[in-house]
């Protein structure tokens, strides 16, 4: 039986010391201590051993019992030593490789102008409604004091959504005025701004889809000194305080009576050159006190409350502030394009 426990030890290191991982090494432990292992066996063959030989069996067979657990733990040491410096060198992060470009958007030119305007106002008392883009033909023109055969009614002009043309995409952003007078009430002093649509063909000034931004002031004694009060406050906000501007007449439904507004040219000053097409004057916004039916639409008596209200295109304006030649560029979104602003 000696015999057979140093065999066993001597098979036991060997195997113990050529494991490879936590699983071989477990296998052996079961192989050799296990309840059905090497060394249980020849234990359970102590019984037919003399009285003299059993104790010097015995603690051969626990010396060889701790041998092994011994060598088991050491070798354990070593397979998990090993274990986690492979881990760490497949792991391993070159901090010298040079990283990953994560490319930061920013605001589209578009809305840069938008937000500008609309801090502009803020600071004026202004508040700001935004509506739906999918309206009423009541609200878009009906209330607004279009007549029923207004060009701008036509379906060769206007995006219907519904074969009784009561459903439209806004050609304008004055239906939330309308909404803000009948919902709000007077005094009120508000801007709504957004895409509005309209059928025309793409071209370098022209877009089916583009931005407005309207304004409307009703309160007690307001006149048409208080609209050019305003509008000359906001513009030179925009185009620097020595901006020269004019008013001339004009005509919308909605306005009575109705103007346009001018800046001189800031290229040339007024003498005429290409960016003002000789003119001097460049057309900027439009305006007028609001026609007493439109605000009779909403429930506000007229005399009481008149009102003024003006509306401009966005677009032309950011492609006069950046320079740009083409509106088909603002909405291509050309990354190129855009990086620069
Ligand atoms: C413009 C020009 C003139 C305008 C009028 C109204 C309302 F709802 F108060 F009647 N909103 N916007 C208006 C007036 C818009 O755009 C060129």
């Amino acid at each position: 039986m000696k015999e057979q426990l140093e065999a066993i030890r001597k098979g036991a290191l060997e195997a113990i010391g050529g494991a490879q991982d936590t699983a071989g090494l477990e296998s052996l432990r079961v192989k050799y201590l296990g309840k059905k292992g090497e060394l249980t066996a020849v234990l359970k063959q102590m019984g037919g051993l003399s009285a003299e030989l059993r104790p010097v069996i015995g603690q051969l067979a626990n010396e060889v019992r701790a041998s092994v657990e011994k060598a088991i733990e050491a070798q354990s040491a070593v397979v998990s030593e090993r274990a986690l410096r492979a881990r760490l060198e497949a792991e391993a992060v070159d901090v010298t490789i040079p990283g990953k470009k994560f490319p930061l958007g920013h605001k589209h030119p578009m809305y840069a102008v938008l937000d500008d305007m609309k801090e502009i106002f803020i600071g004026m008392g202004f508040e700001i409604f935004d509506g739906p883009e999918v309206e009423q033909a009541e609200y878009n023109f009906t209330k607004l004091n279009a007549p029923e055969d207004h060009p701008s009614r036509d379906w060769t002009d206007t995006f219907y959504l519904t074969e009784d043309s009561s459903i439209l995409l806004r050609s304008q952003t004055s239906p939330m005025q309308i909404r803000a007078m009948e919902t709000h009430g007077v005094p009120i002093r508000m801007i709504s701004a957004g895409r509005v649509y309209r059928k025309d063909e793409v071209d370098a000034t022209h877009s089916p889809m583009f931005h407005q931004i309207e304004g409307l002031v009703v309160d007690k004694g307001i006149t048409m000194a208080d609209l050019k009060g305003t509008l000359n406050t906001i513009i030179r906000e925009i185009y620097g305080p020595n901006t020269q501007t004019r008013f001339r007449p004009h005509h919308f439904p909605f306005t009575e009576p109705s103007c346009e507004m001018d800046i001189q040219c800031h290229k040339c000053g007024g003498k005429g050159c290409p960016t003002c097409k000789g003119e001097g004057w460049i057309e900027i916004l439009g305006a007028g006190m609001v026609h007493p039916k439109v605000l009779r639409n909403c429930g506000i008596d007229p005399e009481e409350y008149p009102g003024f209200a003006f509306g401009m295109g966005l677009e032309r304006l950011a492609l006069g502030q950046f320079k740009i030649s083409d509106m088909r560029l603002i909405f291509e979104n050309d990354v190129r394009f855009l990086e620069q602003f």
